[in-house]
């Protein structure tokens, strides 16, 4: 774990799925992801007190999504997904985040008045899109990186939820795309299915250069 990090004008925050399903009462509840909200606002504001993008994503699915089990005849979430292509899975969901649904509203006690973009994705139906920049076709741009590119943003931080999914994917995309990576690890929660994953994207990401900090090691 690196020790402080300071803030540069070439920097972004990518708040992801804060989202009331993914929240305690949810439809795909994350354990402890009412935790992260007020040190998430904290984080918020050091970027918006700087005038940096503070970009927000909403996982927004049509009701017919085709990573919910509940459009595969006998499937129960958390069933593993048999679709080599990886367009959705590795495990089928709860459905959750339709589209105009009060589950998909980005909580109200977060400080969604400092978002400078909300980007929706998850919305083409048989297509899933953990990541802020690529759908799970590893193809499909959501446009994130072509937006960051023209703000001249060279790193990112990334925090919210779920740790395992939509953060880590995001992260990963991040690098690819040629950005360094900041992943505030304490403020984002894991679903932890299927067993194992924290471990191996913890991993992955490690290999892949992300580096891991925690709110109180930045410096705004
Ligand atoms: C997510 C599962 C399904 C996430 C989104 O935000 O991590 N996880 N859809
Ligand atoms: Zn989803």
């Amino acid at each position: 774990m690196k020790e402080d990090v300071t803030i540069h004008e070439s920097d972004a925050l990518l708040v992801i799925d804060m989202q009331y399903d993914f929240l305690p009462g949810g439809a795909l509840a994350v354990a402890g992801g009412d935790t992260i909200v007020s040190g998430i606002n904290r984080l918020i504001a050091g970027f918006h007190d700087n005038i940096l993008p503070v970009v927000f994503t909403q996982d927004w699915h049509p009701p017919n999504h085709a990573s919910f089990a509940s459009q595969h005849e006998g499937k129960q979430p958390h069933d593993p997904v048999d679709d080599p292509s990886g367009r959705i899975g590795p495990i089928l969901w709860p459905d959750h985040c339709v589209q105009g649904t009060k589950g998909a509203e980005i909580h109200q006690a977060m400080a969604l008045d400092k978002a400078t973009a909300i980007l929706r994705k998850g919305f083409r139906p048989s297509i899933d899109s953990y990541s802020a920049f690529l759908e799970n076709d590893k193809r499909t741009p959501t446009g994130l990186q072509g937006m960051l590119k023209e703000l001249k943003v060279q790193r990112v931080f990334t925090c919210g939820l779920a740790l395992d999914y939509c953060v880590y994917n995001t992260a990963i995309d991040a690098i690819d795309a040629g950005f360094d990576v900041i992943y505030v690890i304490d403020l984002a929660k894991p679903v932890g299915a299927p067993e194992g994953i924290v471990e191996r994207v913890l991993d992955e990401m490690c290999q892949k250069e992300v580096v891991f900090t925690r709110l109180d090691h930045v410096v705004v």
